[in-house]
């Protein structure tokens, strides 16, 4: 009997295009996390067990070892600064971009620019390296809807075919950063189930690699 992997997902895109990756490492979960209630998920194999989790939760299970592996975006990663964590491997699905949108472009000369967002570190760092002074306002969600009613000058959000910008008078105006899903591995597990994990790895890497050349 093998050692038993736990790998930690979100609903949603995450799950989607990483199903893909997971079958050609052999792995299929048994039941689909968008109709069923369940939070673990047995797979075909006795031995691997997906979680299923909020996004933003992901690095705090792989890095409290509650799940050997995740599927994260560096969205997330770089927000939360991925202590404790291995990022072998770039998925290159989900992909989009983090940005700086609003109605316009901001003056240079702008006093205190308000920011909306739920990436809190990462929007102060961008507009602490340009030189600008930012007050930036904590959202969960619906960032959009903040210049439109003056909460804030600016949002900074991660943005795919930018139709949810257009919809809102909104334009995407600076980019921050590429983002795409990340493989995350915890310290202990990469340790203590060395060959496991690696091997894994490794069929993720292959399974990236045919994706990108199927693409080509
Ligand atoms: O939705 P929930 O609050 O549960 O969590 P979440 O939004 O963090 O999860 P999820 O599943 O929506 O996103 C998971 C990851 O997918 C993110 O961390 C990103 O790395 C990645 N990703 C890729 C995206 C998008 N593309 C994307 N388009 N995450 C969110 N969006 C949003 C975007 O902000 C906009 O509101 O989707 C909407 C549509 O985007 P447009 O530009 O195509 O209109
Ligand atoms: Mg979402």
């Amino acid at each position: 009997m093998s050692e038993r992997l736990t790998i930690a997902l979100s609903k949603g895109r995450i799950f989607k295009e990483t199903l893909p990756l997971l079958a050609h490492a052999g792995i299929e979960p048994l039941d689909d996390p968008e109709s069923s209630r369940k939070l673990i998920l047995d797979t075909n194999r006795e031995d691997v067990k997906l979680v299923i989790i909020r996004a933003t939760d992901v690095p705090t299970y792989v890095q409290y070892g509650a799940a050997d592996l995740g599927v994260a975006g560096k969205d997330v990663l770089l927000e939360q600064g991925g202590v404790g964590l291995y990022e072998p491997l770039d998925l290159r699905i989900a992909r989009c971009r983090l940005m700086v949108a609003g109605r316009e472009h901001w003056s240079e000369q702008a006093q205190r620019l308000r920011i909306a967002t739920k990436y809190v570190n990462s929007t102060r760092e961008y507009f602490a390296a340009r030189g600008l002074q930012v007050e930036v306002i904590k959202l969960y969600g619906s960032m959009e809807l903040a210049p439109l009613v003056g909460l804030a000058d600016l949002i900074v959000d991660v943005v795919d075919t930018g139709n949810t910008l257009k919809a809102n008078g909104l334009q995407p105006l600076e980019k921050i950063a590429d983002i795409s899903s990340r493989l995350v591995v915890n310290r202990a597990s990469m340790k203590r189930k060395h060959a496991r994990v690696q091997s894994f790895i490794d069929l993720m890497a292959e399974a990236v690699r045919k994706q990108q050349e199927q693409a080509a």
